[in-house]
């Protein structure tokens, strides 16, 4: 028997608090239902695809889906989950922001269904029309300051001496008014978040409850956490974005990879569309055989192919491969930047290929030995790579020809010992 699509989240471990009601209104009807994102960046980041998803999932459940830009509301900014004031955007980059988040969240989702299409809408579109007056009559009415006070992400806020201005306390009212506005036109019941939305999520159902003497619904997932306490999402780099332009395919690839024992099956089932069964197994695989990695490899393959499509996946696994000796020709120089950023490096005029050097002096001033002697020894032992490929002739000369995209040259000795050599001019 197929299982209803709150048994689906609750059993991917998604439900973190609701509204009363809600596993029921989801069994009964097929339900319209929103989730906001701001527009503080250019981009979204990892942790919007946990609310994305569900808005996917519950679409294959047929439900009616609507992914809502904060366009108006992130000219005000949302103090919820923040312990500082934050300063005003620009309107200009607000409205970039706008539509290339609005290019992200379409990825997500299915627009061209017959039965229930997405949505993808822009709160700018009422909320930059509203008139002050009529709001405080119609909707700040519906609102005691008490009730606002008593919302977590204000009441942190007051217990810090740099407070919280006017205009981030009413950020809440625009967020319910968008609630409202959803329920009026396109019969919206539902608000979904992460579990920091909740006060504003509420706010709006309670305000829909006044005026329209209707309930309406709020669920909240629980905000991604990892086993051993730091924080999700973010790397040395910080965050991991879905933008190949700020994260590269390979370094999103290797984020998932790169995902602890404790975390890697939580993580596939918030993130993937994978079966049970199969997560089930990948889950025995991390308990049975965990050097493998398996269920931390097709997290990361799933990940990669959904936000960046499959030929990306393909370059980000050959990738991987080029520091355990895989073939390095074919990868662009971003990518060799990327992939050897991390190993020791040296940079080399290029005038020194022209004439040609030996191969034993590079291997001294690129410190992987320290010296001819010593490299000399490597080179004899069969342990010194070009570019991947063993060389064993002491007496071999480096020339531009061995050069990279015309720029690096990588030299590695043993397994893993990795020297990226720059050559410019
Ligand atoms: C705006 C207008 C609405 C409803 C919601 C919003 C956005 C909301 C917000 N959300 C966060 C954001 O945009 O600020 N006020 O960065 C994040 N979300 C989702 C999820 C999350 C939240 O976009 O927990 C993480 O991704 O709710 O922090 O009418």
């Amino acid at each position: 028997m197929k299982h209803s699509i709150f048994e689906e989240l609750e059993w991917r471990g998604m439900v973190y608090d609701r509204i009363e009601g809600v596993p029921e209104i989801l069994a009964k009807e097929k339900v319209t239902v929103y989730n906001g994102f701001d527009v503080t960046a250019d981009s979204l980041h990892i942790g919007h695809i946990v609310p994305l998803m569900a808005l996917a999932r519950m679409q294959r459940f047929g439900h009616h889906p609507i992914a809502l830009a904060g366009g108006g509301t992130t000219m005000l900014g949302d103090p919820s989950g923040k312990t500082a004031e934050r300063a005003l955007m620009p309107v200009e980059t607000i409205q970039a922001n706008t539509e290339a988040i609005k290019k992200q969240l379409s990825h997500f989702l299915d627009f061209d269904s017959k039965s229930n299409p997405a949505r993808l809408l822009n709160n700018a579109d009422w909320l930059t029309k509203l008139n002050m007056i009529d709001f405080m009559r119609d909707i700040g009415k519906n609102f005691t300051v008490n009730y606002m006070l008593s919302k977590e992400s204000i009441r942190t806020r007051l217990d810090r001496e740099e407070g919280i201005s006017f205009t981030e306390f009413t950020y809440m009212l625009l967020q319910s008014y968008d609630f409202l506005y959803l329920f009026d036109n396109y019969g919206c019941k539902m608000q979904t978040g992460g579990s920091d939305q909740w006060g504003n999520i509420t706010a709006g159902a309670e305000l829909i409850r006044r005026m329209r003497g209707t309930q309406a619904y709020a669920m909240v997932y629980p905000l991604i956490t990892k086993a051993d306490g730091t924080k999700f999402g973010k790397t040395e780099s910080g965050s991991v974005w879905l933008d190949p332009q700020r994260t590269s395919p390979y370094r999103f690839y290797q984020f998932w990879l790169n995902t602890n024992d404790g975390d890697v099956v939580n993580y596939l089932k918030y993130f993937t569309f994978l079966e049970h069964e199969t997560i089930d197994a990948l889950g025995d695989a991390v308990i049975n055989k965990p050097e493998e990695r398996e269920a931390q490899r097709r997290l990361a393959q799933v990940m990669t192919a959904m936000v960046h499509g499959e030929t990306a996946l393909a370059r980000a696994e050959q990738a991987s491969q080029a520091l355990f000796g895989g073939e390095i020709s074919g990868l662009s120089a971003e990518e060799i930047g990327d992939i050897f950023a991390e190993v020791p490096s040296c940079e080399l005029a290029k005038n020194n290929l022209v004439n040609r050097m030996s191969l034993l002096d590079l291997l001294v001033n690129a410190g992987v030995s320290k010296s001819k002697g010593e490299a000399r020894r490597s080179l004899q032992e069969g342990g010194i790579y070009i570019n991947n490929h063993r060389v064993s002739d002491v007496n071999r000369e480096v020339g531009v020809s061995d050069l990279l995209e015309g720029q690096f040259i990588i030299l590695r000795k043993g397994k893993k010992n990795y020297a990226l050599v720059k050559v410019a001019g």
